[in-house]
């Protein structure tokens, strides 16, 4: 794979590098992008239809089973080259932020540290009157248990279509984006508000912005370099490229 001399320079000379990744460098380890159609039971939904405080107040069950459906899925899931790429940046270049629109855990399975999370995590369960964390509950397969201190429904602590991102996890990404002198979009259909807005704070202060994903996206015009592979065969050879080491990354065994 062959990269362009810029990109190699702009990673070795960067102060601070953001990364945004979408559900595509989940792909490559099992997980389905919300772009790709749904298997078996869930094939017939629409998963942005069911990311949503209306759905769960229509239907609780239906959205629960389905959360629960993909936190088997990501628990049978490893971290794949492209996550074990992006932990191992971490200590190539004086600073990372890593933000993820993802909600799979998959990024701190890999050994990346102070992942900002926009929207939230599907491994954890909070109640929905009051937000209150629960990590366990008795398996009735009865719909969403009710919060032992409250009372109120679980649903899964991830943001759903039509509220808010954590105003922390926001402001930390903003601040990042609008910080850094290299900005990495990797694996993301650029569609989603407000993280698809990110790439711009770095793109208007004429900040490389280095897009990787086999798809073109609408932010693929403006990007300085756009490597239309995917993150798992691409970010292990860029860093390959650019600072030595193996490129052949296998779980679990990657250089420190
Ligand atoms: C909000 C958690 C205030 C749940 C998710 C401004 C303009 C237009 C619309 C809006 C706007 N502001 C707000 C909206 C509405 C909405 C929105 O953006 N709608 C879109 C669809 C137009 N945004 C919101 O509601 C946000 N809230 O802004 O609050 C507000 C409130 C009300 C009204 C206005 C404002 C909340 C958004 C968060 C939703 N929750 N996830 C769950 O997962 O169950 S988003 C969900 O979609 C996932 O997180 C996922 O990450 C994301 C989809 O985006 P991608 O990650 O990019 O994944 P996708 O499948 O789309 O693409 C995958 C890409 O990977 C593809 O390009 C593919 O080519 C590529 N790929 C595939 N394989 C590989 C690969 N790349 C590399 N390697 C590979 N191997």
């Amino acid at each position: 794979m062959d990269f362009p001399p810029s990109l190699l320079d702009w990673l070795r000379q960067a102060k601070h590098v953001v990364v945004l990744t979408g559900a595509g460098v989940s792909a490559e380890s099992g997980v389905p992008t919300f772009r790709q159609a749904q298997t078996g039971l869930w094939a017939r939904y629409d998963p942005s239809e069911l990311a949503t405080p209306d759905a769960f107040r229509r239907d609780p069950k239906l959205v629960w089973e389905w959360y629960a459906w993909r936190r088997q899925l990501v628990a049978r899931a490893e971290p794949n080259p492209g996550h074990l790429a992006l932990a191992r940046l971490a200590s190539l270049v004086p600073r990372l932020t890593l933000v993820t629109q993802n909600v799979d855990g998959l990024h701190q399975r890999a050994g990346s540290r102070d992942v900002i999370e926009l929207h939230g995590n599907l491994t954890r369960s909070k109640c929905l009157d009051h937000g209150h964390p629960v990590s366990g509950w008795p398996d009735t397969g009865e719909g969403p248990p009710p919060c032992p201190r409250c009372g109120s429904p679980l649903r899964p602590d991830v943001v759903w279509f039509g509220e808010s991102l954590p105003y922390e996890a926001l402001g930390a990404a903003l601040a990042a984006a609008r910080a850094c002198d290299l900005f990495m979009a990797i694996g993301t259909s650029a569609l989603v508000q407000p993280a698809a807005s990110l790439p711009s704070q770095a793109h208007e202060r004429r900040v490389p912005v280095v897009e990787i994903n086999p798809q073109a996206t609408p932010l693929t015009p403006h990007a300085a370099a756009a490597l239309a592979y995917p993150a798992g065969e691409a970010l292990p050879a860029l860093l390959a490229a650019a600072f030595g080491g193996s490129s052949g990354e296998t779980p679990g065994t990657h250089p420190p």
